[in-house]
């Protein structure tokens, strides 16, 4: 039996995996013990690969619809054929009817994301798409308005940890680890969150009304300013814009703040004067949540600047600037804007350098509206979009107003079924690629590591660089696709990041690329305009928004839409993560879906008792856009009038409650979170 030491892709915690295969079949896996972070974990997902691997819902070869009716193709008349639409629509609609789009997986899966850029560029359209426009990308742009770089959080060292908006136990399971051995070791734990996790008992909790973090936020400070508590050192010499913040949050008491969020004053006095007499404290805010209501980033430049005023930054136990791998950069020059350049000035002009993606949160509308053009082709690779992407009822319309829609994925998928042509991708346990990618961006840890083809592609499956090769070359773009195997692929992204194939293959578990730098402030200036942490922006004036953090009202709020708030009066969370599931993936793998059988809402017995519901009945949960169903879960661990549903549940989509049209203004993300709805007693 061969032992492989490769990583999990599933999700961005890339654990480290050790891989058992017998006569070419994946046997068995365990976990790495020698990784840094997992540690010689896996969680339920990880556990189950061999599950995911061999899945029944596999595609087996390339499918066409004709009339109505998916039938099998041959890999090279399915390339042909594309390649032949997408000349004739670019012919008749120009370059920019193309929009691609990959889905979280493409975040991890680096080469996935890579590929289709280098295609979309040698096609010419500006429209490439991905989660970093309604995930993560806003954290990570609030901190790169405030340092000039991204300093990521290093709750290892912590010895005050604030966990805003995040359930690490659920979602980033070594994370949630690391919270625990750190309170155990005595370091204080604050947990923000209309939900009560399991963590929170841990510690202080505090149960805010959704989307009200930013008033929080700009309380604490009031009191850290108010109180001295400020690192007036650093402030002094590090930091731009003081007096400024001083003057802006001297109104936003705490009793303010209490009268917006619910969180009683005293709590909000307590928690800024552990926070700030703790050293070092890490705020570890949510990842995806955090940045998904209207608020969304403003709220995240309040941490930034919480954690600035502390001395918090590029110090153990703090925010630290971690080295990333510099892999080969495969995009090609791009003439056009990308979509939502004009619309979110903050999200796609705040750098130099714009980031390669159009917003999300406009994608379907464009595809609906025809305006400012119409994209007639769409190929989506690694994502379930029906399934997760906001506002189902608007990506069906967007959909069906296409001439070429292509789906890439390993398996046949709810959004598969509604492509022209289904192309099988194989897994990351089919292919050799980057593995460990994202430590760095994640956790601190410059790591890196050769993610290994465990087994041969299944069927015809084929690696999605391949996929994208094929069909560059059979357009004619054969000059810019010159690789022929995973190896060849992979040797050319570590050409640039200073790490060998030799390194690689020598370590098979990974090898850091780099060492991370505590108070690199006093070497290397912050890379904003003034040269400093700006906790005032006057970029963001430039570009027309508030320099300062601001609390702004979720769109459907009472304060701020008193009308709509009459009919549906409950605030709808959407998408809380469950450890057994991934977006909407391996829900069908039988352990896992034993542990949680339903999509279940979870509602307070005072909300509960309103409607007249009981604990385990079936629901409806309803907003303006649409209506779905699901089991009750009555519990106290949630906060009156809040209702939190998962997401990535095909039979309860929770993305039909959603409206595209409730955007954060700054960043332009959908909001996922903290828009009005309503529960109804099904009479069956
Ligand atoms: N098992 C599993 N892991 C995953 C994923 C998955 O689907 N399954 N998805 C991955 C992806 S794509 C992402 S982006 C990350 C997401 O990771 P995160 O965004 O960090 O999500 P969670 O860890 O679920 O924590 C979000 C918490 O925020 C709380 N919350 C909701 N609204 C508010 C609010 O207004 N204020 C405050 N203070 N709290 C609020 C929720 O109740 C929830 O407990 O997880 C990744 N990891
Ligand atoms: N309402 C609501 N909606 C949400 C969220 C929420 O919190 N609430 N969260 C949002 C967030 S943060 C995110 S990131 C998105 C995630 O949304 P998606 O990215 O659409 O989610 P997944 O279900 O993980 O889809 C991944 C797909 O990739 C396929 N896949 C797996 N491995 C490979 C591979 O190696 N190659 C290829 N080609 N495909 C592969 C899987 O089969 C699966 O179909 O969802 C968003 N949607
Ligand atoms: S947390 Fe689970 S799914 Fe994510 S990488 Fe680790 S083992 Fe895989
Ligand atoms: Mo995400």
């Amino acid at each position: 039996m061969e032992v492989i030491k490769t990583d999990c892709g599933l999700c961005i915690n890339c654990c480290g995996v050790n891989a058992y295969v017998e006569n070419g079949k994946l046997v068995k896996v365990e976990g790495t013990k020698e990784n840094p972070i997992s540690k010689g974990r896996l969680c339920p997902k990880g556990d189950r690969l061999m599950d995911m691997l061999y899945s029944p819902s596999r595609l087996k070869y390339p499918m066409k619809k004709v009339n109505g009716h998916f039938q099998r193709i041959s890999w090279d008349d399915a390339i042909g054929e594309i390649a032949t639409k997408l000349q004739q629509l670019k012919d008749k609609y120009g370059a920019h009817t193309l929009a691609t789009w990959t889905g979280s997986v493409g975040v991890e899966h680096f080469e996935m994301a890579a590929f289709n850029q280098r295609f979309k560029g040698a096609f010419g359209t500006p429209n490439f798409f991905n989660p970093e426009g309604m995930c993560f990308r806003t954290r990570i742009l609030a901190r790169q308005i405030t340092f000039g770089r991204y300093p990521v959080e290093e709750p290892v060292n912590a010895n005050c940890i604030l966990l805003w908006g995040r359930n690490p136990d659920e979602s980033y399971p070594p994370v949630g680890r690391i919270v625990r051995e750190r309170v155990e070791a005595g370091a204080k734990l604050v947990t923000i969150d209309p939900r009560r996790i399991p963590i929170s008992r841990l510690g202080i909790y505090l149960q805010p009304r959704p989307g009200t973090d930013g008033a929080i936020a700009l309380a604490m400070m009031n009191v850290i300013i108010e109180e001295h508590l400020w690192d007036k050192e650093f402030v002094e010499k590090y930091t731009f814009g003081f007096d400024k913040l001083a003057e802006h949050v001297r109104e936003f008491t705490p009793e303010k703040a209490e009268m917006i969020s619910s969180v009683p004053a005293s709590e909000i006095v307590r928690t800024a004067r552990i926070f700030a007499t703790t050293k070092s404290a890490c705020i570890l805010e949510g990842v995806g949540h955090m940045n998904q209501f209207a608020n969304g980033l403003q709220t995240n430049r309040a941490y930034s600047i919480l954690m600035a005023i502390t001395g918090n930054v590029d110090v153990p136990g703090g925010w630290v600037t971690c080295p990333q791998v510099r892999l080969a950069d495969l995009r090609l020059p791009q003439e056009e804007n990308n979509l939502g350049w004009d619309e979110f000035p903050v999200f796609h002009q705040f750098s130099k350098r714009p980031p390669p993606y159009g917003s999300a949160g406009l994608m379907t509308e464009v595809m609906k509206t025809e305006k400012p053009y119409p994209i007639k082709a769409f190929i989506s690779s690694g994502s379930n979009p029906l399934l997760t992407f906001p506002d189902t009822k608007l990506f069906l319309e967007g959909i069906k107003n296409l001439e070429l829609f292509v789906n890439i994925d390993p398996n046949m998928t709810e959004t598969g079924y509604l492509a022209d042509y289904v192309l099988p991708a194989c897994t990351f346990l089919e292919e050799t690629g980057i593995g460990g990618f994202p430590y760095g961006i994640s956790y601190c840890e410059p790591y890196v590591m050769l993610r290994k083809k465990v087994v041969e592609p299944l069927y015809e499956s084929k690696p999605i660089w391949l996929i994208w090769t094929e069909l560059g070359r059979k357009m004619g773009y054969a000059e810019h696709f010159p690789w022929n195997t995973d190896e060849e692929v992979a040797e050319h992204f570590f050409s640039t990041s200073g790490v060998t194939m030799k390194d690689l293959t020598d370590h098979p578990a990974g090898v850091y690329f780099g060492k991370k730098e505590y108070r690199l402030f006093e070497k290397v200036p912050f890379a904003t305009t003034s040269g400093k942490i700006e906790l005032f922006s006057s970029r963001m004036v430039e570009l027309g928004h508030s320099g300062l953090p601001v609390h702004m009202e979720p769109h459907q709020s009472a304060v701020a839409n008193p009308e709509i708030v009459k009919e549906y009066p409950e605030i709808l969370l959407t998408g809380n993560r469950q450890v057994e599931y991934i977006n909407a993936q391996m829900h069908d793998v039988t352990a896992l879906r034993a542990r949680i059988p339903d999509a279940e809402v979870e509602v307070n017995p005072i909300t509960a008792a309103k409607y007249g519901i009981s604990h385990g009945e079936l629901v409806g949960i309803e907003t303006p856009r649409g209506s779905i169903r699901m089991k009750a879960n009555v519990t106290q661990d949630i906060k009156p009038g809040v209702v939190s549903v998962p997401h990535g549940w095909a039979e309860a989509n929770c993305n039909i409650l959603l409206d595209a049209q409730l955007k954060d203004p700054v960043s332009g993300y959908i909001t996922m979170n903290s828009n009005a709805c309503r529960l109804v007693k099904l009479r069956i």
